[in-house]
């Protein structure tokens, strides 16, 4: 197999890619990350740019590698590359008895793995990585009890899957163009949205750039390349696609990333996006938090196969199955898919495997459907924050100390941000109605003398804090 390797390998590797050919080799040789490609799974290959640079060649050496399996000289020149023929009548399973295994570099007490390969991350690095998970961790339990308490209408938090949030933010550049679904705030706060703009959303005011239109949580800011969170789920995959598309036709060093959960994929437009991303090379990331619920749905009855990871392959996307409660996988996974997509012009698909230990929202109590038992045990034994704070202080980068003044600064600075936003008046009711056209169209016209028709024959029943 390991001459098969490097067979291939030489006769693909591509004078101008050299450098990124062998980087990636060596981690897909190594015990580290494999990105599955359009391959089978069974046969390890060389991470390869020949689809895209050498489809002659790799037409070829398939037909070799059909050779040596079947029928000698027989096959179909079929559009898309020579099909050996075979005179043995197989089915291909369903799925492949052996799961599509998860890489990791940091176990559960936060160590490294033996020989595991993964991009270097430095101690300043480490220390934002960490004081950002903290930070969300912080955001959520506050803003949390806020809705508790009837201050906002709606609240949902990231609990358990702060790694994927924020190592996946640290890996990109804030040129690449986020496309989120609706549970990764952390990305937003990674790149400089401050707690006073989370709290200004929150609350709906007249600081909120959605004008408080939006539900809570439908995040958005032009100025950090965030796209609005919008709720519809998983029509932000084709949308980043087309994004993406439009940073290659710009020639842009950057892609566009855009993040789903298990229950987004068996919507039609994750494969539309799948597709489309494929067949158009768009330099586009899909990073799938697959945290085992989509609401009361378990990943079961969601499908059949073996996870997320797998799809990419039908599609001829390169795929990648990560531990997403180890923050170093995540981060390594995130810079080398970003590599890829840039370099290369062609998407990559991340299957996260992480867990959702809040309830899905405020709306939702999960003890209804799954055991409080199989919560606590993610909560605790597998949280992703403390196992990458146990590998920061193990290097000597943290201190008690350092924990304590942290989480005091963020609460105070998240308390002043709740009181500011609590206060700021709301946008008008006329706001509901413009920004969509240039000028206001003849039915909203009509919608919204209706409105004031009933606000005021029923003045109670409308908040008395909106202006009119
Ligand atoms: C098209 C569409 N169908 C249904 C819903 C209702 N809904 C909101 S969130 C959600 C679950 C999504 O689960 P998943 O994608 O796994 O993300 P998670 O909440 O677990 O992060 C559903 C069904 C929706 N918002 N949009």
């Amino acid at each position: 197999m390991a001459s098969l390797l490097l067979r291939r390998s030489k006769t693909l590797l591509v004078p101008n890619h050299q450098h990124l050919q062998s980087k990636l080799a060596s981690l897909l040789l190594g015990s580290g990350s494999t990105f599955i490609n359009r391959h089978s799974s069974s046969q390890p290959f060389v991470a390869s740019s020949s689809r895209y640079e050498s489809t002659k060649a790799q037409a070829q050496l398939d037909l070799q590698h059909v050779i040596h399996d079947d029928h000698h000289d027989q096959f179909i020149d079929f559009p898309g590359g020579k099909v050996g023929f075979t005179s043995e009548m197989r089915f291909i399973s369903d799925a492949s008895h052996k799961r599509v295994p998860c890489y990791r570099v940091l176990d559960e007490d936060g160590e490294p793995m033996k020989h595991t390969n993964h991009v270097q991350v430095s101690k300043e690095m480490a220390v934002r990585m960490y004081s950002e998970m903290v930070t969300l961790q912080t955001m959520d339990s506050i803003f949390y009890e806020v809705q508790r308490q009837g201050r906002i209408s709606f609240y949902l938090t990231s609990m358990g899957e702060e790694a994927v949030n924020i190592a996946s933010a640290a890996a990109l550049s804030s040129d690449d163009i986020i496309l989120p679904q609706y549970r990764e705030p952390g990305v937003l706060l990674w790149r400089g949205f401050t707690l006073q703009q989370f709290a200004h959303q929150l609350f709906g005011n007249t600081n909120d750039f959605g004008k408080g239109r939006q539900m809570p949580i439908h995040y958005g800011s032009n100025n950090h390349n965030y796209f609005t969170v919008s709720s519809p789920i998983a029509t932000q995959l084709p949308q980043a696609v087309g994004a993406a598309y439009s940073l290659k036709m710009d020639g842009k060093s950057a892609c566009a990333v855009t993040f789903c959960g298990d229950g987004g994929t068996s919507e039609g437009d994750f494969h539309a996006g799948m597709n489309f991303a494929a067949v158009m090379e768009a330099p586009v990331i899909f990073i799938c938090r697959n945290n085992g619920w989509a609401i009361s749905t378990p990943v079961e009855e969601q499908f059949r196969s073996d996870g997320i990871v797998v799809k990419g392959q039908a599609y001829g996307i390169w795929s990648i199955r990560v531990d997403g409660n180890d923050a170093l996988a995540v981060y390594s996974a995130v810079h080398t898919a970003r590599e890829i997509a840039i370099k290369e012009q062609r998407p990559v698909l991340i299957e996260a495997l992480s867990y959702r230990v809040g309830h899905h929202s405020t709306s939702d109590d999960s003890t209804k459907y799954r055991p409080i038992d199989e919560i606590e045990y993610w909560k605790m034994e597998r949280n992703p924050v403390n196992r990458f704070k146990k590998w920061v202080e193990r290097n000597g980068w943290w201190s008690d100390k350092d924990e304590l003044e942290l989480r005091s600064s963020v609460r105070k600075q998240l308390m002043q941000a709740i009181q500011v936003a609590e206060k700021a008046q709301k946008p008008p009711l006329e706001d509901m109605f413009t920004d969509v056209y240039d000028k206001l169209s003849s039915n909203l016209e009509e919608q919204e003398r209706e409105l004031r028709k009933v606000i005021e024959k029923h003045p109670k029943d409308y908040p008395s804090d909106v202006p009119l």
